[in-house]
């Protein structure tokens, strides 16, 4: 059940890939309230730790509730009898209570793919209990990060007066509520193969040469989106080849964008300042036939992306916050002989697991700028050793580890408590 992802479209359910799809309709109007507007616009800055002004509108929070209920009343009509309904992420946090009351027979989960933000940031929320109530509705709330399930935990109990106990949640009616860390993963093996295959590899080495052969290869790979923290690394970028700490003639840095949210204000105004600062250091640094940095603000197939983790010798993924996080685990899932070197930012939930990547403050310009040139200078057998600790990490909880553990405590739904 989900929206086509275009305005006002009447589609009826269809199959795919031997999974049936039920298109919920979405007006204009609602795609800017709704999606843009509180999901993207409030929500989203407001459990990234406001790195960008949230607004609070009330037509916007009217729209949520709109459209919630009706994501609901889809889910509760193609439902068969006791079913399992898994409900994703921050933009249908009020479907799993709307749900259960239309369907109390139903097994009701909910994954959220953000961070759940600390208690002095979501009580800014004018809408607070009802969204604390909405996720409450389910059996099994999952989170990205122990510290995402803890602060949840901590408002439904001081906001709504829930019992708790360790990860469970006891609400005024005895029904009991598993509030829970499930950190996602990716398909480890999938990205694997496709990083194997002899056209990965040819483009690979294609990319390497149409950049001049550089030593090093920097690579980014985010959504054009203000957590990423894509200017503090380009900038860190710029500061080295200005100090002659990296040789323009010698390193090269590519930075895909993928277009996002492009019809919300924060998201323009990234726009034009990565514009400014790719130019100016361009500018600055850049020889005949070589720009010290590619910056591309487009999206690109999977073979590309699996070709370009594979060229690159350090991956640079430095949010100011972020859920996950799986452009980390991807590269890793590419680095066929253990070479190559992961710069992670401490506030992305990937940090918890991936404890031998170069780990970074990416508020802090320059330790972004040391880690960047240790991670690049490091000697291959350093590397290789971090490399090899962080592949088991990401081969032994793979997606198919997520999805099972967390469908397996909703099947046992009222769940015993994990312990502290
Ligand atoms: C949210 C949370 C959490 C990107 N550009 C292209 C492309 N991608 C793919 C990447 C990766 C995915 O999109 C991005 O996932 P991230 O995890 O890096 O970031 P968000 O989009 O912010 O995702 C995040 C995630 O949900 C899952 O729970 O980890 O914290 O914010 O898979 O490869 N894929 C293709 N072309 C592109 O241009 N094919």
């Amino acid at each position: 059940v989900g929206w086509p992802g275009s305005p006002d479209e009447d589609l009826a359910p269809f199959e795919h890939g031997g999974l049936g799809l039920v298109p919920v309709r979405l007006s204009a109007g609602e795609v800017a309230d709704y999606y843009e507007g509180f999901s993207n616009a409030t929500v989203w800055p407001l459990y990234h730790d406001v790195l960008a002004p949230p607004e609070y509108h009330r037509e916007w929070w009217q729209s949520y509730v709109e459209v919630n209920r009706r994501f609901a009343e889809a889910a509760a009509a193609v439902a068969a009898p006791g079913a399992t309904v898994w409900v994703q992420d921050y933009q249908l946090q009020l479907v799993p209570a709307d749900l259960r009351r239309l369907r109390p027979d139903l097994r009701i989960g909910f994954f959220l793919h953000i961070p759940f933000p600390p208690a002095e940031l979501f009580a800014r929320l004018p809408w607070r209990d009802r969204v604390i109530e909405g996720l409450l509705g389910a059996d099994l709330i999952g989170f990205q990060t122990v510290a995402g399930a803890q602060n949840f935990t901590r408002m439904a109990r001081s906001r709504l007066g829930a019992a708790r106990n360790r990860d469970l949640l006891t609400l005024a009616d005895g029904r009991v509520v598993a509030a829970r860390p499930y950190p996602i993963a990716i398909d480890t093996r999938g990205f694997q193969s496709l990083a194997k295959t002899p056209a990965v590899r040819e483009r690979a080495a294609q990319v390497r040469r149409d950049l001049g052969d550089p030593e090093t290869l920097f690579l980014g790979v985010d959504r054009l989106d203000y957590t990423k923290g894509i200017p503090q690394r380009i900038r860190a970028f710029g500061e080295l080849l200005a100090e002659g700490r990296l040789d323009p003639a010698k390193v090269a840095f590519v930075q895909i964008a993928t277009p996002s949210r492009e019809r919300v204000g924060e998201y323009r105004r990234l726009r034009d300042e990565m514009d400014r600062l790719v130019g100016r250091i361009n500018g600055d640094h850049g020889l005949i036939g070589r720009a010290p940095i590619t910056y591309l603000h487009s999206g690109f197939g999977r073979e590309e992306m699996a070709a370009l983790y594979r060229a690159a010798d350090v991956m640079v993924v430095t949010p100011l916050r972020d859920g996950m996080n799986l452009v980390a685990k991807e590269y890793i899932a590419c680095r066929l002989r253990n070479q190559g070197a992961l710069v992670l930012s401490e506030f992305a939930g990937a940090a918890h697991e991936l404890r031998q990547a170069y780990l970074v403050n990416p508020f802090d310009i320059d330790a972004l700028k040391d880690v960047m040139t240790q991670a690049a200078g490091d000697l291959p057998r350093e590397r290789q050793r971090r490399m090899r600790s962080l592949r088991r990490q990401v081969f032994e909880h793979d997606i198919d580890r997520w999805a099972g553990a967390f469908l397996d405590d909703l099947a046992r739904a009222p769940l015993p408590s994990l312990g502290s």
